[in-house]
């Protein structure tokens, strides 16, 4: 695939890049999306699965699936993708990364204070007193586990539809979006807000905005440019693009 001269022109120049990621930059790491034909949503029921009314309804059930994804992403190996965000971090003056993912893999690739909007999947809270659990999982007898301190019903410290994301790393994620100069959004579908705002946001203050994603978005009309590739095949060849013209330049 070509790398288009004008998207590493404006990477060159930039000072401040952000990236904003979702489900698809983890697809090559065999963990599925959401919305793509074959994703969680085409097979379960987002209202009864992501949702605080779902949960309270039917708890064991919420906690099965989310014990079921635990067990895939803990499997799971990061993808070029990842490697190649991680490596930009080192590249430019400043460098924000803002993930809808749960899984960590942005993390296990190397990438450093990664803005979590959507929490992750591998801690969990009381829904009552709010004290963190990390590891909690079944019980022998099939029981859900209870907060020690309270009694009340342990949780995934993932953010649900209807709930709020945490403020300060959304405040963070708005702040890079209306700073920065070059803005990424990598596999995500854009229907989720108030994560779909931000390339807009990025957009309107007057970055270069690109999406890498194989299909088309709710956000593509909106960007500079649109690389129609799988994020671990489209992003290495980008930064493998940077770093020629950049020491080609020096
Ligand atoms: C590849 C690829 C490859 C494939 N390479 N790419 C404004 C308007 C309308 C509604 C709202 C609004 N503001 C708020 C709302 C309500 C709601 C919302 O947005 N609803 C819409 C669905 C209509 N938002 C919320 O409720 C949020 N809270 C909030 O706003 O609080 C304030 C408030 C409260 C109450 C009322 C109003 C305001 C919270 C949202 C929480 C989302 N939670 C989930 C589950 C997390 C836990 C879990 O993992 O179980 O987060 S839902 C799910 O969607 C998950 C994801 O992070 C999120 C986004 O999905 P993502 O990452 O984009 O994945 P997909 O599957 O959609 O797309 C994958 C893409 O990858 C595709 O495009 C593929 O083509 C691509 N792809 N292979 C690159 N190899
Ligand atoms: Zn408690």
């Amino acid at each position: 695939m070509e790398i288009p001269h004008i998207l590493i022109e404006k990477l060159a120049s930039a000072k401040h890049v952000a990236v904003l990621t979702g489900a698809g930059v983890s697809a090559e790491s065999g963990i599925k999306t959401f919305r793509d034909p074959d994703g969680l949503w085409a097979q379960f029921n987002p209202a009864e699965l992501a949702s605080m009314d779902g949960f309270m309804s039917n708890p064991d059930l919420v906690w099965s699936w989310y014990q079921h994804r635990r067990e895939i992403v803990a499997e799971s190996k990061p993808n070029p993708g990842h490697y190649a965000i991680a490596e930009m971090q080192n590249l430019f003056e400043k460098f924000t990364l803002i993930t809808q993912n749960v899984d960590r893999l942005h993390q296990s690739a190397g990438s450093k204070q990664v803005l979590e909007l959507h929490g992750n999947i591998i801690e969990n809270h009381c829904v009552r007193c709010k004290k963190d659990f990390v590891g909690e999982t079944t019980l022998p007898d099939g029981q859900l586990p209870k907060c020690s301190y309270c009694g009340g019903m342990i949780r995934p410290s993932v953010v649900w539809f209807g709930e709020m994301l945490p403020a300060d790393t959304l405040l963070a994620a708005e702040n890079a979006s209306n700073q920065c100069d070059f803005f990424f959004t990598v596999g995500t579908s854009g229907e989720v807000y108030p994560a779909a705002n931000l390339p807009i946001v990025a957009k309107r203050h007057g970055a270069y905005v690109v999406e890498v994603n194989p299909n088309r978005t709710s956000i593509s009309h909106s960007m500079d440019c649109c690389l129609s590739a799988p994020s671990g095949v489209a992003l290495p060849l980008i930064l493998n693009e940077f770093k020629k013209y950049r020491n080609q330049k020096s």
